[in-house]
């Protein structure tokens, strides 16, 4: 009978289980709302999905090895832990390290391989727009053009008579596209951009051997080097890993943001909105997910064209509101505030309002699922990029070609328009929606944070120095359906910021803080460390500076060079008071950041866990040994604020051995001091 009866209490847990419990799913009201509707519809979202199945308990640990056919071999931690020698092994033999060690950099490969397939469309079109192939695209930003080309050795002035001349522009731009095309392939060398980085950090990397040749070849080799029967040595195996993804972040993502700035403009800061609350009824709603703004940029240009606005309104909309998901959102929100409708899980509950007329895709972080949820409603879901299409029968494919980039643009956007009318009754659209400021990078942090004269980071490194600023933190990456949505984000950040730490923000990281409204200077004298809440309120920024999308890790790569060079502050980016964050990572790209972070000098600290848990000899090296190599170092906490507190430690022991740990407690001790005399 007992039996029984738990047998039937374990039906109904499990009936229960079907479901994700929406407030137990995000933290985010409107998410909330619309996890409910879409159950209530009967459509499965992932949220439900990540109740339903659960993750591989081998796998997530790194130990399946599935490279050849002999597998997949699984070498699963004895209970207890390993006792004495490690004596697990594979079919041919490999060892537990060299398993988790191969599959780790194949995730950097696959993340590096997508950065930097993106950089390469982009350099593809920038060459394009040189040689004037293209009317849709052109340079925008000669500015940033001129401060490029010297770092790939192109010369902005000439000689003539003796006398030294500007150089023509398209002339520049040329040898700029020629040049940064060839670091995808080139015979011989090492990626120029490395020598953007301080000269100690280049001078590691030439010691260590980790300096990219070229980008595709490290790619290749990682493939190579993990193929059955090939590299066996962990050590070596994480070399290979570190030189591909150094070829990620100073290479494939470098370019693409310097080429995107150049093409389509240098973010300066800009307010628009954010969260799903920015779709409209009574508008065409055209949702923008995926990655390159190669496509995203031509769609707002057309979708503000007048006769195309008279169109909508002929249709009976009161006008066209597009939105961003993922870096799409990011990209578009930096450059045109165009406003963001949310993060990477909210991909299917923005069709769930039943007022998204189309969502256009390109490429990462696409649901294939989208099709499914599209299938029950009247969504147009537009796939728009030759490598990524799905196999779905209600998606239609529009291949976007840069050479009619305009004209596919309007086509897609006539196509929407003309959907509007197949509506449904039933839109629910949650009321919530915040304001955000975007569109910081290393000129505008400058402009804000630089001294009129000197021109450099001075006034931030003061501020640093004289512990306003406790230090600077890069919080990025991705949400993950096994944790709650956003949560482990925002209290990472606002726990950073309380202790006057500055968060500069990308990617995912960047919606979850704009929806939040952490992107306001309004929210310094809310949620910041008295330091902190001084700096920002007389600067008027945000304590969180939105920097872009994943690629743009690369602005916070440079952005912390400029203060190395601003002095004051150590000879290396390891010496910085600084550190980096992925509290809810999920994608390869994560991975290629964090390592590339590492390799940069960072220490970097990842949410959930990490694939490398089933040999911790290799976690060990990642998180113990790197550091004697480059000045960074991998780490792993799930409770985000202890995580934040491993931050602001590390933060705190670089500004002791900086010797500005007695200036920090000044300062605060002043500021006590003022507010018990104002009190
Ligand atoms: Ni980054 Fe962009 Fe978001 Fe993660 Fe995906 S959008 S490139 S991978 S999920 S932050």
């Amino acid at each position: 009978m007992a039996e029984l009866k738990k047998v039937e209490e374990k039906k109904a847990v499990e009936k229960d289980a079907k479901l994700a419990d929406p407030v137990a799913a995000s933290m985010d009201l409107g998410t909330q709302e619309l996890i409910a509707r879409a159950q209530k519809l009967n459509i499965d979202t992932v949220f439900d999905r990540a109740v339903q199945m659960k993750p591989c308990n081998i796998g997530i640990q790194g130990i399946c090895c599935k490279n050849c056919a002999m597998g997949p071999c699984r070498v699963p931690l004895p209970k207890g832990g390993i006792q004495g020698e490690d004596t697990r092994k594979g079919l041919c033999g490999a060892s537990a390290n060299t398993i988790a060690a191969r599959n780790f950099i194949r995730m950097i490969a696959g993340g590096a391989a997508a950065h930097s397939d993106h950089g390469r469309n982009v350099a593809e079109v920038f060459m394009s727009a040189a040689r004037k192939q293209t009317d849709a695209y052109r340079i925008k930003d000669v500015n940033k053009l001129l401060s490029i080309a010297p770092h790939f050795d192109v010369a902005t002035t000439v000689e003539v008579n003796g006398e030294v001349q500007d150089r023509n522009v398209d002339e520049i731009a040329l040898e700029v596209a020629e040049k940064a095309l060839n670091e995808w392939g080139k015979a011989e060398g090492e990626l120029y951009y490395l020598k953007r980085a301080p000269a100690p950090l280049y001078e590691k990397w030439t010691k260590t051997g980790v300096k990219p040749r070229n980008i595709d070849r490290e790619i290749v080799e990682v493939m190579h080097r993990t193929h059955m029967g090939v590299d066996q040595d962990y050590k070596n195996l994480i070399k290979q890993g570190t030189r591909c993804s150094l070829a990620d972040g100073w290479g494939g993502s470098m370019i693409a943001t310097d080429l995107q700035d150049v093409l389509f403009g240098t973010p300066y800061p800009l307010q628009a909105e954010s969260n799903m609350g920015i779709m409209k009824e009574d508008h065409v709603n055209i949702i923008v997910h995926g990655h390159e703004p190669v496509l995203s940029e031509m769609i707002v240009a057309v979708s503000q064209k007048p006769e195309i606005i008279e169109y909508a309104k002929s249709k009976g909309a009161k006008g066209i509101q597009l939105g961003g998901i993922c870096c799409t959102a990011n990209e578009i929100f930096q450059r045109h505030g165009v406003p963001q409708a949310g993060t990477y899980l909210q991909q299917e509950l923005a069709i769930i309002t039943g007022a998204c007329d189309a969502m256009v895709v390109d490429v990462q972080c696409v649901f294939q699922n989208l099709a499914n949820v599209a299938k029950c409603f009247h969504t147009k879901l537009i796939t728009t990029h030759p490598i990524a299409k799905m196999e779905q029968d209600n998606v239609i494919h529009v291949e976007f070609d840069e050479h009619y980039a305009l004209e596919d643009a309007e086509r897609i956007i006539r196509m929407a328009i003309d959907n509007f009318q197949n509506r449904g009754s039933e839109v629910m659209i949650p009321p919530y929606k915040s304001v955000a400021i975007g569109g910081f990078g290393v000129e505008s942090i400058q402009y804000h944070l630089g001294g009129t004269f000197r021109g450099s980071y001075y006034t931030l490194n003061d501020n640093i120095i004289n512990g306003r600023i406790r230090g600077v933190a890069g919080v990025v990456g991705c949400n993950n359906a096994r944790t709650r949505h956003n949560e482990a984000h925002i209290t990472v950040v606002k726990e950073l910021i309380k202790n006057d730490v500055l968060v500069l923000t990308t990617g995912c990281n960047g919606i979850a803080c704009a929806m939040e409204g952490l992107l306001t200077p309004e929210s310094a004298a809310v949620y910041c460390g008295p330091g902190l809440a001084e700096v920002c309120e007389t600067v008027g920024i945000p304590p969180v500076l939105h920097l872009g999308s994943c690629v743009d890790n690369s602005r916070i790569l440079l952005a912390a060079t400029e203060v190395v060079k601003a002095g004051g502050l150590g000879k290396d980016l390891c010496d910085l008071p600084v550190a980096g964050s992925a509290p809810e990572w999920m994608s390869e790209k994560a991975i290629s950041i964090g390592q590339y972070f590492v390799a940069s000098g960072v220490y970097t600290v990842f949410g959930l866990h990490l694939p490398t848990a089933g040999a911790p000899v290799f976690h060990d090296y990642l998180s113990k040994e790197l550091e004697k190599l480059y000045g960074g170092r991998w780490d792993l906490e799930a409770d985000p604020v202890k995580h934040a507190q491993l931050m602001i430690a590390h933060i705190d022991k670089k500004r002791k051995e900086l010797g500005i740990d007695k200036a920090r407690e000044r300062v605060l001790m002043d500021m006590a001091d003022r507010q018990a005399l104002e009190g």
